[in-house]
């Protein structure tokens, strides 16, 4: 998979090196490419915003130095991904939808946004997704992007170890994932809950998912149906 990063801050992706991550760059399974919006800037001062026509606080983000690097990133079969606190909230299943794309670009906004014509106008030729990562609002797409990295990078074939730990880990059947222990058997006067211990696989299973189902009521009534 090749994945293009446009940033002001390219020193932010460095964190990519790291873990899995780094590992699945040095096995060649991917390819990260990260590109310096302002050496798209037309002026000296390589100025990347302006204000809001409008009116309004903060800076927008201009729509040429975007034009000039996406036209030079962007291929036949690219997914441009703009990450941004009105978006879509990105979820697992979408995780699992861009592990399958051979190319993703995401373009990194900062201030208030980027003007809303680069999305419109790459949106007419290329699949345009704008992705968030939940209700509250970052700085800009940085951190968002390494979010979403690593939870579709961890889905590509080869960059886990184990791949059956991808399928009983949360969100996989719509709920969240039952709790963990590992020795000791006692642990400040806890106790590793009995089943656990017991060899029943199946009163295993069963336990687990009856977590899983309380675990998720309690925490995230959201996710299960009405
Ligand atoms: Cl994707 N971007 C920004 N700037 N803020 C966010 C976000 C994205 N997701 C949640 N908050």
């Amino acid at each position: 998979m090749k994945i293009d990063i446009v940033t002001i801050f390219p020193d932010f992706f460095d964190v990519l090196e790291v873990s899995l991550i780094g590992k699945a760059l040095d096995k060649n399974l991917i390819d990260i490419s990260v590109h310096d919006l302002r050496e798209a800037a037309s002026d000296p001062h390589r100025s990347v915003d302006d204000t809001p026509y409008g009116g309004g606080a903060g800076m927008v983000m201009s729509p040429e130095p975007w034009g000039v690097t996406l036209d030079k990133v962007l291929t036949k079969d690219s997914v441009l991904v703009v990450p941004s606190p009105a978006g879509r909230v990105f979820t697992q299943a979408q995780a699992k939808e861009l592990a399958q794309k051979d190319h993703l670009v995401f373009a990194c906004g900062r201030y208030e946004g980027i003007d809303q014509r680069v999305i419109d106008h790459y949106s007419a030729s290329y699949t345009v997704l704008e992705l968030s990562l939940g209700d509250y609002v970052l700085n800009g797409g940085e951190v968002a992007v390494v979010a979403m990295l690593e939870a579709t990078l961890r889905l590509v074939p080869g960059v886990i170890g184990n791949p059956e730990s991808l399928t009983e880990e949360s969100h996989e059947e719509g709920l969240v994932e039952y709790p963990s222990y590992t020795k000791p058997r006692t642990w400040r006067g806890l106790d590793v809950p009995e089943v656990l211990l017991s060899g029943h696989h199946e009163q295993i299973r069963q336990w687990r998912h009856e977590q899983s189902v309380a675990r998720t009521k309690r925490m995230r009534p959201d996710l299960l149906p009405d």
